[in-house]
């Protein structure tokens, strides 16, 4: 399974081509726009949330709200581009008054891009580059989310960390976790440190700063057996991670104990494994279920840490790239923290990659399919 996303932030909207998605699996049109609604969520966003209110058009590969098997191409507009027709009209002369941007903003892609793709005016970089993409990641994975139950398998994601505020009380209910992540406006489950947090946003929007933090990302009900060692491209734990570093502003992704796993002896690191009642049990789960490039049926968890975002109302020094003169960076409108959102775009992420991993397990071309080969599947597992 594969998609190809396209579309500039303040273009006329974003567009996603998904290939290889199993037949006649029962999709609903609200639950795709659910996920792109709690993306735009969160406390620290900016004003274009308030502007979008994304929705998708379904131009291909489903009918009567079944899957087809064929590609399935979702489309988000822009509703923000009726203010930007003449500075992004798809053809057409320039603007004589055109203002263009050449100061690149540290930690964006603007410096790097604007060299590589031989651009003067920054924004042709930047519109591309734009977290706004993650929309039609988000669609994306919204389809692999309600592939995934049809298998029992659910994945959650919340805030754990916010620039230097750590959250430590968590409910131990997955179901509780997902309902008090959903209620939390930075998507964080323990209510003393969101309290925290949300000083901490409010901090960096008066210094004209902004923040990031941790998020975490766990997936419950996976069968043992999703990726393989036998290659190193197949491992779903380095999948994983290239899936999730791709998104904007994400440095690091650690699976189970992660960084930590480097600092303690083996003996404190490695889940002993014992067999109860017809199955492999694992009283602790450092491994974050994942052994090998494997799932071992223990909980898939992932942290994933996003940088705190490159656009900064009081800007760093830069250099105006026509000038050569020191500058400060251009200003664009953005958002203070949006660690909220990218732990939305990182369940869907992660929905995504493993949805791709049970195709490939499983086979089949239909859902189906998919069905029978699963549960011939448990049976041999149930066996071992
Ligand atoms: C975003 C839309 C963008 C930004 C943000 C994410 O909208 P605009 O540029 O019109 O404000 O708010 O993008 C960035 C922070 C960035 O650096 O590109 C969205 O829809 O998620």
């Amino acid at each position: 399974m594969r998609y190809l996303s396209a579309g500039e932030s303040h273009g006329p909207g974003l567009t996603v081509v998904i290939d290889g998605f199993p037949s006649n699996l029962p999709v609903s049109k609200e639950y795709i726009d659910e996920q792109l609604r709690r993306r735009q969520m969160g406390y620290g966003r900016g004003f274009r949330q308030r502007i979008e209110t994304d929705t998708v058009e379904v131009t291909s590969g489903i009918r009567f709200g079944r899957t087809l098997g064929t590609p399935i191409t979702m489309n988000v507009v822009n509703r923000d581009f009726k203010n930007w027709t003449d500075r992004m009209a798809v053809f057409g002369e320039k603007p004589e008054d055109l203002k263009e941007i050449y100061r690149p903003r540290p930690g964006h892609a603007d410096l790097a891009g604007a060299i590589k793709y031989d651009h003067e005016d920054i924004r042709n970089v930047l519109e591309r580059a734009s977290a706004r993409n993650t929309a039609t990641i988000v669609a994306a994975g919204a389809l692999a989310k309600q592939l995934l139950l049809q298998f029992g398998i659910e994945v959650t994601a919340h805030v754990v960390e916010l620039c230097d505020v750590v959250a430590k009380d968590f409910p131990d209910s997955l179901d509780e976790l997902r309902a008090r992540a959903d209620a939390s406006e930075v998507r964080c489950a323990d209510a003393g440190a969101e309290a925290e947090m949300i000083r901490r946003i409010d901090e960096a929007k008066e210094n004209g700063d902004t923040v990031g933090g941790i998020f975490e990302v766990i997936v419950r009900g996976c069968p043992i057996g999703l990726g393989s060692y036998a290659m190193p491209d197949r491992k779903l734990d380095g999948r994983l991670a290239g899936a999730l570093m791709s998104i904007q502003a994400i440095k690091g992704v650690e699976i189970g104990l992660g960084f930590e796993a480097a600092r303690r002896f083996g003996s404190k690191v490695h889940d002993p494994i014992a067999y109860a009642n017809g199955r492999y049990l694992r009283a602790t789960n450092g491994a974050g279920g994942l052994e090998g490039g494997v799932t071992n049926g223990e909980d898939v968890v992932v942290r994933v840490a996003m940088k705190p975002i490159s656009t900064l109302y009081k800007p760093l020094p830069s250099v105006n790239m026509k000038t050569k003169e020191t500058e400060l960076a251009a200003i664009e409108r953005s958002d203070y923290c949006a660690l909220p959102a990218a732990s939305v775009v990182g369940e869907n992420v992660v929905a995504w990659v493993i949805a791709d991993a049970l195709i490939e397990k499983l086979g089949g071309d239909s859902l189906e399919q998919m069905q029978d080969n699963y549960e011939k599947y448990r049976e041999r597992v149930a066996k071992r």
